[in-house]
């Protein structure tokens, strides 16, 4: 497999992530129509998340169309990998906001290589807000460098959050918030992993964590929260994942850990399941 460059993989992200959030806001305006439900009643998908997905697959593999993808929408690629590539795409984070019309709703597009995540893109569609991050390039948003919050003690601490679409796993997410709340400064519920992450990486907030996600909630921001210099990880020696994702600067990282797994964060009821897309 020939030498991938990052910075180009960036570049296509970027110019399908732009294509993808002006086709969301498009359809938006132009009323979103019908919508869908996926894993619960709650868990909604509309004829736009699908069109932008479409548009942002298209782009990328019409320039490398030897890649694979996985989309929340359209599922995985079938097949091996020629390149070694894989494309992440969540194409509206954020999608009850999205049919509420709160500007919370974002474009996320990761490329991963043999594994691993390289380059991502988050885009608030709404806003035109756009974050990215190459691996060892650092995290960026408008030209300027991140480096998340100096936040220096738990208590102090602004934690953005989020909760599942099954009533089972917030009944579990809301225990945790009663242990947590105490502890910290105040939570937000902002809506979009993809956004959450990257408000972190900016030190809009100080730190991040949520159960239940999937891989294209958190590739790009977690790239991003990480090129930040915040400890992104699971619980218990875990990689990020389903169980739980967390994003804080190294020095309350340990604290707002030992917390959750105080609190069984990631043992809930039902995350286990990837959402069926
Ligand atoms: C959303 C996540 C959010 C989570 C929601 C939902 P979606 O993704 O970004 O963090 O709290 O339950 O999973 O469904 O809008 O792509």
């Amino acid at each position: 497999m020939g030498e991938v460059d990052p910075d180009a993989l960036l570049r296509l992200a970027i110019t399908a992530a732009r294509s993808g959030a002006e086709l969301a806001v498009r359809r938006r305006a132009e009323g979103i129509g019908e919508v869908a439900t996926k894993s619960t009643d709650t868990d909604p998908v509309t004829a736009a998340d699908r069109a932008v997905e479409a548009l942002i697959v298209r782009e990328i593999l019409d320039r490398r169309p030897d890649d694979r993808v996985l989309g929340e929408e359209s599922g995985a690629s079938r097949g091996p990998t020629a390149t070694g590539v894989r494309w992440i795409i969540d194409p509206i984070d954020g999608t009850v906001n999205y049919v509420y019309g709160l500007p919370f709703y974002a474009v996320s597009v990761a490329a991963e290589v043999d594994g691993r995540v390289v380059a991502g893109v988050v885009r608030n569609a709404a806003t035109g807000d756009e974050w990215t991050a190459v691996r060892g390039g650092g995290a960026w948003r408008s030209g300027r460098r991140l480096a998340g919050s100096a936040v220096a003690s738990l208590d102090r601490c602004l934690v953005a959050t989020g909760f599942g679409y099954a009533a089972a796993d917030r009944a579990f997410q809301a225990g945790v918030m009663t242990g947590l709340l105490p502890r910290v400064r105040d939570i937000r519920r902002f809506g979009a992993a993809s956004l959450d992450l990257c408000h972190a990486a900016e030190g809009l907030v100080d730190a991040y964590f949520e159960r239940g996600l999937n891989p294209w909630d958190h590739a790009a921001g977690g790239l991003v929260a990480a090129e930040a210099g915040l400890v992104v990880s699971g619980l218990r020696g875990e990689p990020p994942g389903l169980a739980m994702v967390v994003a804080a600067p190294p020095a309350v990282h340990p604290d707002l850990h030992a917390l959750l797994v105080d609190l069984g964060a990631d043992r809930g009821p039902s995350g286990d399941s990837e959402r069926a897309s």
